[in-house]
Order: structure tokens, then sequence, then C-alpha cells
């Protein structure tokens, strides 16, 4: 049975708890007073067929827009899977808000989404990754992604708007994960990137963000890495044990 029928007009994201793509979306939603519901996809059980015929590649975020949304009329049903692509259509249902008018600068940008992207598949690896030499591996790689993103935050300003950007909106929840890494491996993953650590102050402080975020995230997100039976899960036995 799928619920789709049962969604009520607007915006619906289909989320997993821990899920730092789907806080890029709804730090947006919060930060524009946009009102969503969110429908939870247990992701690591079998997927719903609905899910899965609508989103092929089988991951949240995905939103469904149904009838009017700020001013556009998606019809019945429109559903978009992604983030990226959803923060795309969000920006241009913005008026293109989420990103800077100057073109240089936007480019700066497009370059941090992508080193974004690296950093995330680096921080998967130390949160369930199996073998030393593995998680060894992903952190020199993080850092040769960490110094990119360092030099292009240098010449960034730190926003003062009320508003967010796309790219503080990618970057919050990285950094956060980032951080709660940081602490569980007992490394300062950011020694020596001053710009990086001024952006992450900034960025795990931002109100939309910190809605975005569920109460007890860390808490969800230890829950997952006791699962996985990687190398961390070891190192964290003793967090595990009281669960
Ligand atoms: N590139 C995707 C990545 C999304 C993603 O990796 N989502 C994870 C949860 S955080 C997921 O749904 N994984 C399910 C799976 O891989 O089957 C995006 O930006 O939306």
């Amino acid at each position: 049975m799928s619920p789709l029928d049962d969604f009520a007009r607007g915006i619906t994201v289909l989320n997993f708890s821990i899920c730092p793509f789907v806080q890029r979306i709804t730090t947006v939603l919060h930060s524009y007073n946009i009102h969503f519901d969110s429908y939870s996809i247990d992701i690591y059980d079998q997927k719903p067929e609905w899910f899965i015929d609508n989103i092929p590649s089988g991951k949240v975020p995905a939103l469904c827009l149904k009838g009017e949304v700020l001013n556009y009329d998606f019809g019945d049903i429109t559903i978009v899977g992604d983030s990226m692509i959803i923060l795309s259509l969000l920006n241009e249902l913005l008026a293109e808000k989420l990103m800077p008018k100057d073109s240089v600068l936007r480019t700066k940008h497009r370059k941090l989404f992508a080193l974004a992207e690296e950093l995330h598949s680096h921080s998967r690896v130390l949160l369930i990754g199996k073998e030393s030499d593995e998680i060894n591996l992903a952190i020199e790689k993080m850092a040769l992604s960490l110094k990119a993103i360092n030099d292009e935050l240098s010449v960034l300003e730190i926003p003062i708007q009320e508003n967010i950007s796309m790219l503080e909106a990618i970057l919050s929840p990285l950094f956060n994960l980032i951080k709660i890494l940081q602490s569980w491996y007992r490394k300062d993953l950011f020694e020596g990137y001053t710009h990086t650590k001024a952006w992450q102050e900034h960025l795990c402080n931002l109100p939309p963000f910190q809605q975005a975020l569920p109460h007890n995230y860390e808490l969800l997100l230890l829950d997952f890495v006791c699962r996985s039976d990687g190398y961390l899960s070891t190192k964290l036995a003793n967090k595990c044990s009281l669960l």
C-alpha cells in the first residue's frame, strides 16, 4: 500500500533519522519557514515497493510535492530524489536566494559542494569501515579534502544574513557529523584548518540546522554505528554496551 495518496498537500520529506543529506533539505525548509511534513523510511529494512518505484536509487531524501507550493503548481504529486536536485529545485522556488548572485562566488560555492561529497564518502568509512587500514586511508584522504575546503573557505566571509545559503545547508550536517566523529576517534580532524574550524563553529550553531537535527542525534548515530559491527563499533564497545 502506498501512503502517497494520504500525504497532505504541500511538501512531505521522505527521511531517515540520521541522514545528513536529509538535514540539508530540512535546514533550508526551516530557515525559510516553509511548512513540511515528514515520512520516515527505514532504509536498512526492506524498502517499500512504492518508494523504489518512485525513487529507483532507494535513497533518501526525497521530496513529495502536491498542489501549489511556493507559487508553483505541482499537480497531483511530484516526487524528487537526491539532495542536490532537491536543493536546486528549492533554489528556483525561492527565486535563487540560496546561491550568491555573483558568478565567481557561485563557482566557489559549487567547488565546495563537490568537496563536501568527497568528505561525506570518507566520513562514511570512518563511521562503518571494517579494517584499521581502511580507516587510516580514509583519514589521510579526509585531510586532503579538508585542506582543499580550508583553502576555499579562507577567501569566503562567514555569512551574517538571516536566511541560510545552499552552502551552509550542505556544510552544516557534514561539519556536525565530523564533530561527533572527532570526539569518538579522539582526534582533531580539523587541526591546523583555522578557517574550517571557524565555519564549523558557525554552521553547527545555525538555528535552522539545530531545528533540522533530531534532539538525540548523537545517540541515534551511535546506535547506527554499533549495529554496523565495524572498526568504530569495536572502539566504542563500552558505549555500545550501554545502549
Ligand atoms: N547523493 C544522495 C545520497 C543520499 C544517501 O546516501 N542517502 C542514504 C541515507 S543518509 C540512503 O538513503 N541510503 C540508502 C541506500 O544506500 O540504500 C543525496 O545527496 O541525496
